[in-house]
């Protein structure tokens, strides 16, 4: 690429005013004292020696000459008795691993109870999001709900649109047939500082309002069928949670007929988080985040959308003419590469396997293509299994780097067709004031110095 870009102010900086440079640089070093750092020590013996680099980039480190003490004596651990079974009954992360946290914004927060936590994605390997670390949005607090307590009932929003309405204990719920899928959860909101080119520290605050978990429950339609919902006339359900939030979203029958959208009760192999809707919630894959509604206790069919406040007046898009989209469901195909990242440091030059995550809320993740130069040129990623629908998809692809600036980006596409946008395009249609629905594809800028920021490309 043309680096003389870079200096010449085609690209960017990311501005500083969304927090203070105490804040930039805490949130860089949280970000260092994580695993890339890990790789640093790992490798300084390596690195420090005559010729490393050239070993680094065929991906096989030399041995310092000295003789390294952490391969010639023997550890502790390997000579005395290890402790017992765990005893606390439920296992944790190695201390290690200690800073592998979800965070709040430092310029989200403004209120006494904080709302929204991010997910560490430059921490993560896989697909699946460790439910200890899953994003969080609160509009009105988590609660640990009592499930013996809890109910769901499914009524109609007018007499004969369901037949007999019900009312569900949790048990009852869990009696019948179950399925589980990989879905991932985006909020609206996600990356959503980014249209007005606030260009937040790492690739946590970005995209982390995105996770994705194995939900296991009863397809909606079980129980609309059990209460004998008239599925012709009633061409929408409303879902309302027991918080305090009054969390009432409109979903579309069809989505319901084709059996994707579930009554939730189990995430990653044990019931739900109270942080993410212990004890039930709706799924509703490949709709923003909103529609997901936690501590779910009512289902309403009815034939026309509710038009409820969380749909009528928030989480739709401004226009640049300044009128709003009526309504927006789906989340658009995205994708961000997480390492390297904001805020995390590069060793040397070299090898460096480039990782990231894509998906659609349309279906399949098709293709990633990444650029190592400024989106110049493009090379096809290694899409790793499973790829399944409305669910991330890891990418891998290889990369060796001459030490010199550049930046990083990725380009997903669906089994749809559609690609992800650039900066250029969003805008030219969303405009710079929107908040939601943001799946432009994002640029790091790599420092010669190693150093990875977010920038944002002209
Ligand atoms: N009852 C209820 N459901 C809710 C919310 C809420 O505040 N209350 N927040 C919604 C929003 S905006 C999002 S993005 C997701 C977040 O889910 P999570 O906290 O499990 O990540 O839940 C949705 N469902
Ligand atoms: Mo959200």
């Amino acid at each position: 690429m043309n680096h003389e870009n870079i200096r010449s102010g085609a690209i960017q900086k990311a501005p500083e005013n969304f927090l203070s440079r105490d804040g930039i640089q805490t949130v860089a070093s949280e970000a260092r004292q994580g695993r890339r750092d890990f790789m640093r020590t790992a490798f300084a013996a390596a690195a420090a020696s005559a010729g490393a680099s050239a070993a680094l980039a065929q991906g096989n480190p030399v041995p310092s000459a000295g003789g390294d003490p952490n391969i010639l004596n023997l550890p502790e651990h390997s000579k005395g008795l290890g402790q017992g079974v765990a005893t606390d009954g439920y296992g944790k992360p190695s201390r290690f691993e200690a800073n592998v946290q979800r965070r709040q914004s430092p310029g989200l927060t403004q209120t006494t109870q904080s709302s929204v936590s991010f997910a560490p994605l430059q921490s993560l390997f896989g697909i699946v999001t460790p439910s200890g670390l899953h994003f969080e949005r609160h509009h009105q607090g988590w609660w640990d709900v009592d499930p013996s307590k809890h109910r769901l009932m499914v009524n109609g929003s007018e007499p004969g649109m369901v037949k007999t309405p019900k009312v569900f204990t949790l048990d009852e719920i869990m009696r019948l047939p179950a399925v589980s899928r990989f879905h991932f959860i985006e909020c609206g909101a996600n990356t959503g500082m980014e249209w007005g080119n606030v260009a937040v520290p790492t690739a946590q605050y970005s995209h982390g309002m995105l996770s994705c978990s194995e939900f296991t429950g009863v397809p909606l339609i079980t129980l609309l069928e059990m209460a004998g919902a008239d599925l012709k006339r009633g061409k929408f359900v409303l879902a309302e949670g027991a918080d305090g939030s009054s969390m009432t979203r409109t979903i579309p029958m069809s989505q319901i007929l084709s059996g994707e959208v579930l009554i939730a009760y189990g995430q990653n192999g044990e019931m739900l988080r109270p942080e993410n809707g212990y004890p039930l919630r709706l799924i509703v894959p490949g709709v923003q985040g909103v529609s997901w509604v936690k501590y779910l206790r009512r289902i309403e069919v009815g034939d026309q959308p509710y038009a409820t406040k969380d749909e009528a007046i928030h989480y739709i898009d401004l226009m640049p003419d300044g009128l709003h989209r009526q309504y927006t469901s789906i989340q658009e195909c995205k994708s961000v590469v997480t390492t390297p990242s904001g805020g995390q440091v590069l060793l040397d030059k070299g090898f460096y396997n480039i990782t990231g995550l894509a998906w659609s809320g349309r279906g399949k993740v098709k293709k990633v293509d990444v650029s190592v130069d400024g989106g110049r040129n493009w090379r096809s990623a290694r899409l790793e299994t499973p790829v399944l629908s409305k669910c991330l998809t890891r990418f891998n692809i290889d990369w060796v780097w001459d030490g010199k600036p550049t930046i990083i980006q990725s380009r997903a596409s669906d089994d749809t067709g559609y690609v992800q946008p650039s900066y250029k395009q969003s805008r030219a249609v969303r405009g710079t004031r929107s908040i939601y629905h943001n799946n432009s594809i994002q640029s790091w800028l790599v420092q010669e110095n190693g150093e990875v920021k977010n920038v944002q490309i002209s």
